[in-house]
């Protein structure tokens, strides 16, 4: 933490990434980090190369730019919510050249960059930019600490994935609210304004959900052409995981994506202790946390990462 205080006190330009397919925990970093550095006077640019898909991140899409054209030779990049330097998207556009300062809280990944604040026992990303502002010496105003609070209210799903272990998240939260965030307006930020579309694809998303390896194992999926009917826009997983999730006899939920003609993208959700999807994942080439954990699978489709998937998980669910 010393060395990257120092960091940000030597330079004045920074280059904040967080990863693709963003979420609020990443966005809330991104954008908090953004605001606390030009509030101590400094220039900070975010970049993402998207996609802005969940309503509660849309508004902040064009504050973002998609290419690094760094302005300032001397600038330093700060990576955060990223386990390996490839999720940020930017991997082939020269960030190598910048002292990188990474701030993450996955339990699996590379070792990168040159300062780096990793505490996998962090419920979000967005409690790490807190102790950053805090260790120095600062307060975060009321606008920055919105942003953390909703990267923090997403990634523990309103604290509804904390367990015993979740005290830390919840003082982070009792100091965030002082400082002037609203759980309340977060949460409908979050959760209203669903477009009607939303419906048709969650109800589609429950039609297909099928059960596996006598009811542990749930799989359901969308295709490309459901994008064509209904925009990913309206794309609302985070209901259909709780609605499996609550199945009886369930231990793991699958949800399978096609993105592009060549690329599927696999989300995993467990409610029990004993199943480490990160692991899980990373055996297929993803990555993640204990219990939320996913992976791209190229050159493929919905069926047969269907049928890639119970048979991982038959190894694992026995
Ligand atoms: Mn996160």
């Amino acid at each position: 933490m010393e060395k990257i205080i120092r960091a940000i006190k030597e330079h004045s330009t920074f280059y904040i990434f967080g990863h693709i397919d963003p979420d609020g925990d990443c966005i809330g970093s991104q954008m908090a980090l953004a605001k606390f550095l030009s509030q101590l006077g400094k220039k900070a640019y975010v970049y993402s190369k998207g996609k802005f898909e969940r309503q509660e991140i849309k508004c902040f899409q064009s504050r973002f730019a998609d290419t690094f054209v760094p302005e300032d030779k001397n600038g330093a990049v700060i990576i955060v919510d990223c386990s390996t330097p490839d999720r940020t998207g930017f991997e082939k556009e020269g960030l190598e050249k910048f002292p990188t300062i990474v701030i993450d809280h996955h339990s699996s990944g590379d070792i990168f960059g040159d300062f780096r604040y990793v505490k996998p026992q962090a419920s979000a990303c967005t409690m790490l930019i807190l102790d950053l502002i805090e260790a120095m010496g600062k307060k975060p105003s009321k606008e920055v600490a919105e942003l953390l609070m909703l990267g923090l209210c997403t990634d523990t799903g309103f604290f509804k994935h904390l367990t015993e272990t979740g005290a830390w998240a919840f003082e982070t939260a009792a100091k965030l609210t002082a400082y002037g965030a609203s759980p309340n307006k977060i949460y409908f930020d979050v959760n209203g304004n669903k477009k009607a579309a939303t419906l048709k694809l969650i109800s589609r998303s429950l039609e297909r959900a099928t059960q596996y390896l006598d009811g542990k194992l749930i799989i359901t999926y969308e295709t490309l052409e459901d994008y064509e009917v209904i925009p990913r826009e309206c794309r609302d997983i985070d209901t259909v995981y709780m609605l499996l999730l609550a199945t009886e006899g369930v231990k793991v939920v699958a949800s399978v994506k096609e993105d592009d003609p060549d690329k599927v993208t696999v989300g995993l959700r467990t409610r029990c202790e004993d199943i480490d999807l990160g692991a899980a994942a990373a055996q297929l080439g993803g990555g993640g946390h204990k219990k939320a954990a996913g992976c791209k699978i190229m050159n493929s489709d919905a069926e047969a990462v269907v049928k890639l998937l119970v048979d991982h998980f038959s190894k694992i669910l026995g």
